[in-house]
């Protein structure tokens, strides 16, 4: 079986974590061929490296074989750093073997709808925020993007590991579906504020793939539980796999209304 698409996202895989499902993907890229990769994000646990040493198993070195034969034979690989990979953010514009690393993307689809790519990250402070802001507006929206920017690059200058006021949050919260509510109502209001036609993002572990208010929200979710790609055909039309066995589900295109059920994946 050959898996073709147009475009596919993949974010969260964590490598250098021992949660990372490194034999999931490998086979996962065995099976595919298409014309863009976009890497959406803490792809490299550096973080995690740094602070509880060195894990690298064999199969860790073979996803990167897989990404790197993948651009070398012609896909355009798009490495899209996160808070775990941040490191690489420095890196931004400039190209490894042939894999681009960009800060955010936008990718037209072939059906003409325009879409940002981007990890996610930089919503925490307004995930947290997010109970006063329909009160302040979204003046103060920006203002806590640019709070949250300003706080990580200084931590970053100091040495000091990038500091999510999500996860704090999440970790506080009784009900974790407040907190992917506020995540996701923050994406749309983005996507209103850049006139895209969707967003594509990662971040919280949560795949997702629906259409609200004329706007995409996919979310490509991980390869630490769920291992699930976001995946465009030749027509424009964007589906969420999962890719637990050798066998691959489609779980629902775009006229899928709710994210997959843990449970399922
Ligand atoms: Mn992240």
């Amino acid at each position: 079986m050959r898996l073709c698409y147009r475009t596919v996202c993949l974010s969260d895989i964590h490598l250098g974590t021992k949660s990372c499902k490194a034999e999931y993907l490998v086979d996962f890229l065995r099976h595919l061929s298409c014309t863009t990769l976009y890497l959406v994000g803490d792809v490299i646990d550096l973080w995690r490296l740094k602070r509880s040493g060195w894990y690298w198993p064999a199969m860790h070195n073979e996803v990167v074989r897989q990404l790197l034969t993948l651009a070398q034979s012609g896909t355009r690989v798009v490495y899209i750093p996160g808070n775990h990979d941040e490191l690489l953010r420095d890196y931004a514009g400039t190209q490894f073997n042939g894999i681009e690393v960009l800060p955010r993307c936008f990718h037209l689809c072939a059906d003409g709808r325009q879409v940002l790519i981007l990890h996610g990250d930089e919503f925490d402070a307004v995930v947290c925020a997010n109970p006063w802001l329909s009160a302040l507006g979204s003046l103060s929206y920006d203002a806590l993007l640019g709070l949250n920017h300003l706080i990580n690059s200084g931590r970053r200058r100091l040495g000091l590991p990038y500091w999510s006021l999500a996860s704090y949050l999440k970790s506080k919260l009784k009900n974790v579906g407040d907190y992917i509510a506020a995540f996701e109502q923050a994406i749309l209001h983005s996507a209103h504020r850049h006139k895209v036609d969707g967003i594509i993002c990662g971040h919280i572990h949560h795949p997702a793939l629906r259409q609200e208010s004329g706007v995409l929200y996919g979310n490509c979710g991980d390869w630490v539980e769920h291992c699930t790609a976001l995946v465009e055909d030749h027509q424009g039309q964007w589906s969420m796999l999962a890719w637990i066995t050798d066998s691959v589900r489609l779980l629902g295109g775009i006229q899928a209304t709710e994210p997959i059920p843990t449970s399922t994946v």
